[in-house]
């Protein structure tokens, strides 16, 4: 080493020997620092990938031993069937703790089996229910932002377990053609007969730019390595959309000739596929909601009642659910017929892809959460389609108390997106939604829906009142099945019958200093049939009778704002020629003491100035 080294300096600089030695060392020494810094550089780099890989950043592997943890954390037969799960002790309380903070007991999800079975809560007449081999094919759109990561894969593998050919119920479908004679296969025209799955061409998730890492790189190793390969897409939306513009650009991706959107916390129930797709294959413009079953956000408890109900609405713009008309009942046919539902929840629907681009998706000025739900349905009403619930089809949502993702700075994306459908689609009823919303009347926050009345005017849709008398004509309409409303005023105080914003079933009645405008909480209502109510509440007077028949204590008995039941008794009333109002059963009638924020109360009827009302808008005045 050394001495060669020397002597190649020496005759390359012809140096004396002494100084060569010198140059030498400091050659080596510097070598030798430049060796140490690159393994040392090299080390610090190795222990940088080992961390990566353990906190799970960046990096497949640690993915995987992240999956793998989830999955030894799984209670075997936990929840199974849908049956309610408990948690004792310490787990008790991290689950409800994180109930507090995001609306599910996501500490219990992450213990039960992602793929858990439901059990079949769907009338014994469905199961009877031929359908065709041939069906079209589903895509099914899941959107979230920032839902739990165990909760959106318990979705996603109930819809990939639902449509295995395996099925016990898929059994029924295989048949002889008459006619041809040939065997029918289950599954979409151009299928492959031999795919494990049938009816389901997709699932695609929409990520609606979700911060939550575990949606991100995890989710996504999860897809390809645990659920079945080329049936599942995510999509990430750069930035956060809202829910209208996730669910469009679903939509936009999709290839199956229905597309079926779910919230990102269901379960879908048996064989609840094919009721849905065969209506659609029947009715072309039918938009279809399965049943909505409860998944209980506590203990992820299925309830699913035989009885079920559909969709109504408030003028305020929310979303309500009310039993079959009669008149449906009928119309139906049976049971488990398509029944008619004046509007949907907005979650969980099923549609015909070429019709959802020609009945016009969604307003793509909505954002955020809220008010897509009842533009759509006035929308399929008034433009010639129909709402239908198919009760086959069955899946469960957990409605959660509360939303635990925030949405976008500042809005009410709820009260802006309302007032967008009111202005597009309620003509002179949108009125009834700004008497609750007189801010948004005009506002330059709601935007501009010139390209939606276009829509409407292209689509040659129908009028809200048409809606009204056609869809739901059982829909009480403070303006129109009344003998009077407005404001109640006091003769004596010039006090008005006031709701007093108390929304509780049960409320009093009160009065309060009349305000210039009708407002929401003074518009009351004396019905044709004979309630004072407001929308939804019907004012009642409960009382008991002595044995000689007289009202039990007839002083000073409060009126209570109850849900309105139709059938009169305690609900009703009528207005004197003398401008008393009287309840009916008990015969006493209404009157204030005349302090503004009291009750109002019912006595016996006098001839006093406390007792006499002027309606606003009566045939009487
Ligand atoms: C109901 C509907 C919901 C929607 C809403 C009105 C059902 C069962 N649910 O409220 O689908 O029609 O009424 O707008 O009918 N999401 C996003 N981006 C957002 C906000 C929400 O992707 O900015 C997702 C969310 O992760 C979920 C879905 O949208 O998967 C619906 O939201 P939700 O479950 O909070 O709404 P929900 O069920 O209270
Ligand atoms: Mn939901």
């Amino acid at each position: 080493g050394m001495r060669r080294t020397v002597k190649f300096i020496k005759q390359k600089m012809k140096l004396p020997v002494r100084k060569c030695y010198h140059a030498a060392k400091a050659g080596f020494f510097v070598i030798l620092v430049v060796t140490i810094l690159t393994l040392f550089e090299h080390w610090r780099g190795g222990k940088r990938a080992a961390r990566a890989m353990t906190s799970g950043l960046d990096s497949e592997a640690a993915y995987e031993k992240a999956i793998l943890e989830d999955e030894a954390r799984i209670i075997p037969g936990l929840g199974e069937g849908g049956v309610a799960a408990h948690l004792t002790g310490e787990a008790q309380r991290l689950g409800e703790e994180s109930e507090k903070q995001l609306a599910i007991n996501v500490y219990l999800s992450d213990r039960i089996a992602y793929n858990r079975t439901l059990q079949d809560h769907r009338h014994p007449a469905c199961k009877r229910v031929v359908y065709d081999a041939e069906l079209p094919s589903a895509s099914v759109i899941l959107i979230f932002h920032n839902e739990p990561y165990s909760v959106v894969l318990r979705t996603v593998w109930s819809v990939v377990n639902s449509a295995r050919r395996d099925n016990p119920w898929f059994r029924r479908a295989n048949y002889v053609e008459r006619g041809t004679g040939r065997t029918m296969t289950l599954g979409y025209p151009g299928q492959d007969p031999n795919s494990p799955f049938v009816y389901l061409k997709e699932i695609i998730l929409v990520d609606d730019n979700s911060t939550l890492p575990e949606l991100k790189g995890k989710l996504s190793h999860y897809v390809k390595t645990r659920l079945p390969p080329d049936l599942i897409r995510i999509i990430r939306l750069p930035d956060r959309r809202g829910l209208m513009l996730a669910r469009v650009a679903g939509a936009r991706a999709a290839r199956g000739a229905v597309l079926l959107f779910l919230d990102a916390h269901c379960e879908a129930g048996a064989d609840w596929l094919r009721p849905l797709l065969a209506r659609v294959a029947r009715k072309r413009d039918a938009v279809l909601t399965p049943l909505i079953d409860v998944l209980d956000q506590t203990s992820f408890r299925l309830d699913a009642p035989q009885h079920f109900q559909v969709g109504g609405f408030t003028f305020m713009g929310h979303f309500t659910w009310i039993d079959v008309p009669e008149r449906e009942k009928k119309r139906r046919g049976s049971d488990i017929a398509p029944t008619w539902s004046p509007t949907m929840a907005g979650g969980l629907f099923a549609i015909n892809r070429a019709y959802y681009w020609e009945i016009g998706a969604y307003d793509e000025q909505m954002a955020g959460w809220g008010g897509e739900n009842l533009e759509m349905s006035f929308r399929v009403w008034q433009c010639g389609g129909t709402l239908e619930t198919v009760p086959c089809s069955r899946v469960g949502h957990v409605f959660r108390s509360f939303h635990p993702y925030g949405l976008p700075a500042h809005s009410d994306t709820h009260g802006i997106n309302t007032a967008r459908m009111a202005d597009v689609w309620m003509d002179e009823y949108a009125e009834l939604f700004y008497l609750h919303r007189p801010d948004l009347r005009e506002s330059p926050k709601v935007g501009d829906v010139t390209h939606r009345r276009v829509l409407r005017e292209k689509l040659q849709c129908k009028s809200f009142q048409w809606y009204l008398d056609n869809v739901y004509p059982e829909k009480f309409v403070p303006v129109r099945d009344v003998f009077g409303y407005g404001r109640f005023v006091n003769n004596a105080s010039g006090l008005c019958l006031d709701t007093l914003q108390r929304d509780a079933e049960a409320s009093p009645l009160g009065v309060y200093g009349c305000h210039k405008r009708l407002e929401a909480t003074q518009y009351l209502a004396l019905s044709l049939r004979g309630e004072l109510r407001d929308e939804e509440k019907c004012a009642e007077v409960q009382y008991t009778r002595t044995k000689a028949g007289d009202v039990d204590g007839d002083e000073s008995r409060r009126v209570l704002m109850v849900t309105c039941h139709g059938k009169l008794h305690e609900q009703n009333w009528r207005y004197l020629p003398s401008g008393q109002l009287q309840h009916v059963e008990s015969g006493l009638c209404l009157r204030t003491t005349g302090v503004s924020g009291s009750d109002a109360t019912v006595a016996r009827c006098r001839s006093s100035p406390l007792q006499l009302w002027t309606i606003d808008y009566s045939e009487r005045n």
